[in-house]
């Protein structure tokens, strides 16, 4: 038997999750009960529900999961939880975690991951909650665990349990006169199984293999070597007959090797080139967690996030799971292009926009008004979870390819010349100096929201824009009411091009200022995003003088 120890601490500022979670750098998760501060915390904010309850702990691999997995064991025993359902070697992807969650109806679970920003010690490591839906955990339970790391005083540990997390199996313990029971399941199963419901793998196979009809169609699926790489072993090569050349850098490391595991064409360009040299018909990408996914076609043609949710839309009669379930509401953050709105008009379907993080979704989608949403920033997902799926996402496009029997490039190219197509662009500027971006963005709120702003001109080369709309973007979710303020500064013109900037909550280091750029063209489709869209770059940087408050003369990364 063993027996709870109460360990008293002190607070550390700044436990403030982010738009996913806490972030911070690793020898700041390192601090002296830092890492227990915040996981107590947690479990203080679930204070009523935590006896006796279940929870399923994972994360993507990096640096710090093993051991961090390790004192939630032990800090949970600790605090009365009968159960822990963990990935095997501390292992699930963000996508699992959320299913293992629904399916087991646990109370929650407890996210380790930084996602897409780089792992090691020298760089990030986070820690997310997610809530009994399988999402996030909402706004107002992280300002709940922010307020109780704030004063926290203690926490409860009980040291001398350990076990085996690489393998799979059953630990039961004593604690007290209570059980605890800590089961090790396989990473990649339930997941594996439930992607096997959702699509129709034997269809994709064929595609894969190729048929009498068509050659085989050659994929490139990148793991970038975070936590899809096996999910995408068992998915790709067990069960759709892939071979290993589909299939690269599939090993989770602690650092990722050492790559910026953000799948983007900066971070990816890699990937861009071996799809290139290789002659691949597709090439996908994941970030760290799993839940970001690219889309490349034939000779790398890209696909944004935003037209990729708008195709997925258009074609989600090819995945067996809306056959079954029928399509309600589309939705998109604030800041992606609005392809997605013309394909929910065709469709006379519900369209919401919802502020910048996935947790907006899950109310939508409880409420069955959702069925498929997206981001800009690489989130592409489905109310099959409650969070954005990567692997989803690149099983959905072989999906509908399979479905189509056409191109990536020529669905794409055929979608806009049936809605029209959003140019979109986003520029970054990471790790800036945190106050002179914030002057920037008061200042230019205080410029949009000056008498004559609305109404007034901005010209640059042959193009003129009439400001309609300045403002700082909230949002009441329809659900629950609850509202969401300063959600990003937005300056929408009349030919419906939008400028937006943000300030970006998932950095662990400084301020990342995100510039978003959006405009419509009707016909004028086969363009490239960054000439279409100088004009009102210029625009953009001109009203916020971006160069001069960040001191930068160019973005980080262009997406
Ligand atoms: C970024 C993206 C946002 C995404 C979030 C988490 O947030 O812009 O769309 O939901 O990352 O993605 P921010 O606040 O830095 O702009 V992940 O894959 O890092 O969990
Ligand atoms: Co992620």
């Amino acid at each position: 038997m063993s027996s709870v120890q109460t360990v008293s601490t002190n607070p550390y500022e700044g436990q403030k999750p982010g738009t996913s979670g806490l972030r911070k750098k690793v020898k700041v998760f390192l601090q002296e009960n830092y890492t227990e501060n915040f996981i107590q915390s947690i479990l203080d904010a679930n204070k009523e529900s935590i006896e006796g309850s279940t929870l399923v702990v994972g994360g993507d691999g990096r640096y710090l999961v093993k051991e961090v997995v390790s004192k939630i064991i032990k800090i949970s025993a600790g605090n009365g939880v009968a159960k822990l359902l963990v990935g095997q070697n501390g292992i699930l992807s963000t996508p699992a975690v959320s299913h293992i969650i629904r399916k087991y109806k646990t109370l929650g679970g407890i996210v380790l991951t930084a996602s897409h920003n780089p792992g090691g010690i020298n760089n990030d490591f986070g820690i997310k909650f997610n809530c009994s839906n399988g999402g996030p955990a909402p706004d107002n339970t992280t300002n709940e665990i922010y307020k109780i790391s704030a004063a926290i005083k203690q926490y409860k540990i009980v040291p001398d349990i350990a076990c085996d997390i690489d393998k799979v199996g059953v630990y039961k313990f004593k604690v007290e006169d209570r059980d605890f029971e800590v089961e090790v399941i396989d990473s990649v199963k339930d997941y594996v199984d439930y992607m096997k419901e959702i699509f129709d793998f034997p269809k994709i196979k064929t595609l894969l293999q190729g048929s009498e009809q068509r050659k085989p169609f050659r994929v490139l699926i990148d793991s970038m070597n975070g936590v899809t790489g096996p999910y995408v072993k068992r998915i790709f090569i067990d069960e759709l007959g892939a071979f290993d050349d589909n299939v690269r850098r599939v090993t989770p490391l602690e650092d990722f090797g050492g790559a910026h595991p953000d799948p983007n064409l900066t971070y990816a360009a890699d990937l861009v080139t071996a799809v290139k040299n290789g002659g691949y018909d597709l090439g996908a990408a994941f970030d760290g967690d799993g839940d970001r996914n690219m889309i490349i076609g034939r000779d790398a043609f890209f696909v944004t996030p935003s037209d990729s949710l708008a195709v997925l839309a258009h074609n989600l009669e090819h995945v067996p799971y809306f056959q079954r379930t029928g399509v309600h509401g589309f939705a998109r953050s604030m800041p992606t292009a609005a392809a997605v709105d013309r394909v929910a008009e065709a469709l006379g379907k519900e369209m919401f926009q919802v502020p910048t993080g996935w947790k907006y979704f899950g109310n939508l989608m409880d409420a069955g008004r959702l069925s498929l949403c997206g981001e800009e920033s690489f989130g592409t997902g489905s109310d099959h979870v409650r969070e954005k799926d990567g692997l989803w996402a690149a099983l959905a496009w072989l999906s509908v390819i399979a479905g189509v029997g056409k191109s990536v490039e020529d669905i794409l190219i055929e979608h806009w010349k049936k809605f029209g197509r959003n140019y979109f662009t986003r520029y970054d500027y990471e790790e800036c100096a945190s106050e002179s971006c914030a002057d920037m963005m008061r200042e230019l709120e205080r410029r949009m929201t000056a008498p004559g702003f609305v109404g007034s001109t901005f010209v640059s080369g042959e193009k003129s824009y009439v400001v309609a709309l300045a403002d700082d973007f909230s949002y009441m979710d329809p659900v629950d009411r609850s509202v969401a303020m300063k959600q990003g500064l937005r300056i929408v013109f009349e030919d419906g091009s939008r400028i937006v900037f943000r300030l970006s909550g998932t950095g662990s280091s400084g301020a990342t200022v995100r510039l978003y750029i959006d405009s419509y063209e009707a016909t004028s489709v086969l363009g490239s995003a960054q000439e279409m869209l100088a004009p009102l770059i210029d625009v953009a940087l001109r009203i916020s003088d971006l160069n001069k408050y960040t001191g930068r003369d160019k973005p980080t990364v262009i997406t």
